[in-house]
This record gives structure tokens, sequence and C-alpha cells, in this order.
């Protein structure tokens, strides 16, 4: 029998609404599952990825995560991981240091073997890339197999990586694919094998309702009922309270209102977020988010809906924004060396961390073509064809109804506008990690 912790996008180091306690809650949350994983003399703890929420992870970050994984090696436990979308480098990986400290063990088409079950890794590859995928994995003599890998798969939502392709062109028949990026928790079988997200261990946006937690999962011949090898259940996490107060104003009605509708909640040291519909009077976010931490929340955001629907010079459905974006940039008549820049600052497929290098990138391929810098012709009616929106791909899927978020994290609006704590001035120069391998 092996049992085991599968837990995922972690994204320590994310300072949610600019907040340094929240940055501690992401650290927090990892340790808590480190202690639950101690506590219960688990086999091994599986990450599926997104350990960091972004691939420059400040010093304090990876000292705390050091800190933590030596904990879970003291009590003898291993830590086997793969790399996400989020923390990947072009270089070698975080991961890589913490193998090389002895503290984590990189999974990959080699079985590791933890009791009689043998675990693989197939870290986050990108769309364009995954067509060269073989699927093929080194044989092992255990009883079960685990393949551990990041990104959106199916039957779940937001999915772009097919899972019946993973297991038919897959060399091992696993049991089951432990997998982290989409962070709503959820257990689905295909073929035959169990897949399954643990879900991010704190709310990395406004749109990630339910409680957090991770995933128990025991191999073993008698594992659930039938003849079932596999048994995943599902583990609360205690984290940082989150309070929606959604008010919908009738005529006449307006700050005070919502100030009572807020007041019915217990606002001690929680993330607030308010959604004001409805009619009314007009009200100040500001003024109702001073309110809300007065009386006790850690952080309060404000989201008025109605001022979106009372904009009426914009003659645009903001069902979906990129619809209005797309518009505009028809309009622009911009050359196709600008539109790959638009398109790669505004996929959420490029973690913010990595927006310079890949237009950096995606204008050197360019430059032996001018005519690709020419501007181009402006479309003369809009393009309604009902094309997919842009970069819902392989970002994190935190839903895209965001309230108050306005952090500038791309993780979950796709915004790489707002270059939010990596300043691009402040990257150049600073550590990293090959500077400790
Ligand atoms: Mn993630």
């Amino acid at each position: 029998m092996t049992r085991v912790i599968h837990t995922g996008d972690t994204h320590i180091g994310y300072a949610q609404y600019h907040s340094p306690v929240r940055r501690q809650d992401f650290l927090d949350a990892f340790g808590a599952v480190i202690d639950d994983a101690i506590d219960g003399d688990v086999d091994a703890v599986v990450h599926a990825g997104d350990l960091f929420h972004d691939r420059r992870p400040e010093l304090a970050d990876l000292l705390g995560t050091i800190s933590v994984l030596r904990r879970l090696d003291d009590a003898g436990i291993p830590f086997l991981a793969v790399v996400g979308n989020h923390e990947s480098t072009r270089g070698g990986q975080w991961l890589d240091l913490f193998e090389r400290l002895g503290l984590a063990t990189r999974l990959d088409d080699e079985p590791t073997a933890i009791g009689d079950t043998a675990f693989y890794g197939l870290d986050h590859v990108p769309v364009s890339r995954r067509d060269d995928l073989d699927y093929a994995f080194a044989d092992h003599d255990a009883e079960h197999a685990a393949l551990v890998a990041h990104g959106l798969f199916e039957p779940f939502g937001y999915a772009d990586w097919d899972t019946e392709t993973v297991l038919s062109e897959s060399t091992v028949d696993f049991d089951a694919m432990l997998l982290g990026d989409n962070h709503t928790p959820d257990v689905a079988q295909v073929e035959g094998t169990w897949v399954t997200y643990p879900g991010s261990t704190e709310r990395a946006s406004a749109s990630e309702r339910e409680g957090r937690g991770y995933n128990l999962v025991t191999f073993d011949a008698d594992a659930a009922d039938g003849d079932d090898c596999v048994a995943i259940r599902r583990r609360a996490l205690d984290t940082r309270p989150f309070v929606f107060v959604e008010v919908e104003l009738r005529e006449g009605e307006g700050e005070s209102r919502v100030r009572e509708r807020v007041r019915e909640y217990d606002l001690d040291d929680a993330v607030v977020l308010v959604t004001v519909t409805g009619d009314g009077d007009p009200v100040t976010p500001a003024a109702v988010e001073a309110f809300a931490t007065d009386e006790g929340a850690l952080i309060a955001r404000v989201a008025d809906r109605r001022e979106v629907e009372q904009d009426a010079e914009v003659d645009v459905s903001f069902a979906d924004p990129e619809d209005a974006v797309r518009e505009r940039l028809d309009e622009m008549a911009l050359s196709e060396a600008a539109l790959d820049v638009d398109e790669t600052v505004r996929a959420e497929t490029v973690p913010d961390s990595n927006v310079r290098d890949a237009v950096k990138r995606s204008v050197e391929e360019r430059i032996e073509d001018l005519d690709a810098f020419d501007r181009g012709e402006a479309a003369a009616d809009d393009g309604d064809g009902g094309e997919p929106a842009a970069g819902n791909g392989d970002g994190d899927i935190d839903g895209s109804d965001e309230i108050g978020d306005g952090d500038g994290d791309k993780a979950d609006t796709g915004d790489k506008s707002d270059t939010g704590d990596t300043d691009p001035s402040a990257t150049d120069g600073q550590v990293s990690m090959e500077d400790y391998l």
C-alpha cells in the first residue's frame, strides 16, 4: 500500500492585493499541508506544480520553502514534484535546487518507487510543443503507477490537453493522474484511470470560492470498494477567510445599504469582496473599502457592476472583454509584429514574469522580415467571428469574472499591462536560480 498527499498550485510568493500578509498566507498553506503529511505519516508528498507564483521567487520565499521542505525531510517523507507553468524558467528549475539540496525529487519519465507505487512526472508543456511529446516512460516493476502532471486536462473546465491521448500513447499503464494547474478541485475517471486536481491551497483569485484543500491518495489492492486500487479522499485546509458580499441596490438605496450588508458578515481578518448590482445611488468603492477594513477586514475590494452597465458611450459587449479589445485592435491597424507583442502580453499562456523574454523572442523571430513591422490595414468592420478568446490556454484557471483583484496578477486576469511586482526595471540583475547551482 502507498499513501500520499497530492497537492499543487501553492503559488508561494504571490502578494495578492499587494499584501505582504497574503504573501505569507500562501507559504503558510504549504506549511499546513506539510504538517498534515508529517502528522499523518504519509509515504510521500506529491506536488503537481506551481509551487511558486512566478519564476523569480524572492529570497524570503525560497528560505521559507526550504525550511518547510526541511521539516518534511526531517520526518523522512519524500517530496516528489513537477514544474508548473508559473515557476518555469528557461534554465534550470527551482525544483532542481531543492533536489540538489536533498529536499525533493523531480519526477520524470523514469519511475520513482514509493512503497508499491511508481511515480512519473510530466512538467507543463506549452500547447505548441505538445505534438512532439511521445509519452515514453521507462518500465517499472511496482504494483501501481501514477503520472504527476501540470496542465489543463480533460474532462475538466478549460481543458486543452486530451487525457485519452496521454493515456493511450503512454508506454506505462497509469492507475491515476495526479494533476495541477486547474485551481478547482475535481476528480473523474478516464478510460479506467483516475484523474484528479486537488485545487490550489490558498485562493489565488476571487473566483476560487469553495474551500481549499488537498488530496489524500491511497494505492492498494483493496483501497476502495470493488476491484479499484486507488482511493482519493479530499482533506480541507484552514485558509484565509474570504467573504463574498453581493448587494443588489434598489432605487433610492446607496452606500449606507452597502455598509449595512457588509456589516452582516464576520469580517475579522478576512478578504472581503463586495459586488454591487441593481439600481440606486452611486457608491464610492474606496469609502466602502475603508469601512470594511475599519470593521476588521484584512483587505476589502468593491466592484460596482453598475458602472459597466451605465457606460453607454462604449459600444461593446462586456460579456467578453476580449471581444472589445479585439475590436479596438482591429481599428488600430497594428503591424504583424505588434500583434505578436499584443498577443504575448495579453495571453494567459505566458506567466507575467516571462512576458519580457517572450516578447523579445517574438521580435527576434520577426526581425528578418521587415514587412512584418509595417502597419496593417484597419478593419473596415469589426471581426465578429466567434473566434475563441485569446489566452484561454494554459494559464491557471481561476475564471475570468474577477472582482477587485486589480493588482496586476496575470494568473488571474491575463492582464499583462500592469507589471505588478515584477517591474521589468527590477528584474535585471536580480538573483537567478543559476546563481545557486
Ligand atoms: Mn497554478
